[in-house]
């Protein structure tokens, strides 16, 4: 799905994983997402990782990671995370 002014409101719910914003959450966002995992208790050290902790608990974990796999879905297809 692309931006356009009919699906703005779904592309906001899928922001959280789509970290190159082409509005799925495929391959390239995995591999964005792969750069910052570090595993538990320990904060990324990759830049940029903005959003990466889903969790909010200041690392980049399987935690984080069951949500990226939650959304994940074919290149310009829509995540399942709405
Ligand atoms: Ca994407
Ligand atoms: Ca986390």
């Amino acid at each position: 799905m692309r931006p356009d002014a009919d699906n703005g409101a779904v592309l906001s719910l899928l922001a959280p994983a789509d970290f190159d914003r082409d509005g799925d959450v495929d391959i390239v966002d995995v591999v964005a997402f792969h750069r910052c995992f570090e595993g538990p208790d320990r904060p990324p050290t990759a830049s940029p990782c903005s959003g990466t902790d889903f969790d909010g608990d200041g690392d980049v974990d399987l935690v984080d990671f069951a949500t990226l796999q939650a959304c994940f879905r074919e290149p310009d297809l829509s995540s399942a995370y709405v």
